[in-house]
């Protein structure tokens, strides 16, 4: 079992299940607002969820422009953890711009880090849909 995955997947079950009250509801879901709310998908810029981060609530066919919150440093082509905090939503997240190249499927409440796999999606997410 790889021990950094098993972790941050606890860190991030632990931090949902702490934060049942700290994380907002879905109907309040606000995109780029810094708070993490249920239904959002989250990329996180270094291989810690305490790292700066974007809260995602809808589909983005790039990231162009868009900067880590409280960051210099643009999301695209830098995240380094992926997380679906939807409870009942997967996301799509993609290598390329525009949902091209290899996807990777988050079930709900499941989270993925980009920093040691040897895969195309070595710190690289380009795109995503709900
Ligand atoms: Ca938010």
């Amino acid at each position: 079992m790889n021990l950094r995955k098993g972790l941050i997947g606890v860190a991030l079950a632990a931090s949902m299940a702490a934060g049942a009250a700290g994380i907002a509801s879905p109907a309040f879901a606000s995109e780029g607002d810094g708070v993490i709310s249920f239904g959002e998908f989250v990329v996180y810029r270094d291989c810690s969820i305490f790292s700066p981060f974007y809260d995602f609530a809808t589909d983005h066919t790039n990231y162009s422009g868009i900067y880590f919150i409280n960051d210099f440093r643009l999301v695209d082509n830098d995240a380094s953890i992926v997380a679906n905090y939807s409870i009942v939503n997967s996301v799509n997240a993609f290598a390329g711009l525009s949902y091209t190249g290899p996807k990777l499927v988050l079930l709900p409440l499941q989270s993925f880090s980009l920093c040691e796999t040897a895969t195309a999606f070595n710190n690289q997410i380009s795109s995503h849909h709900f």
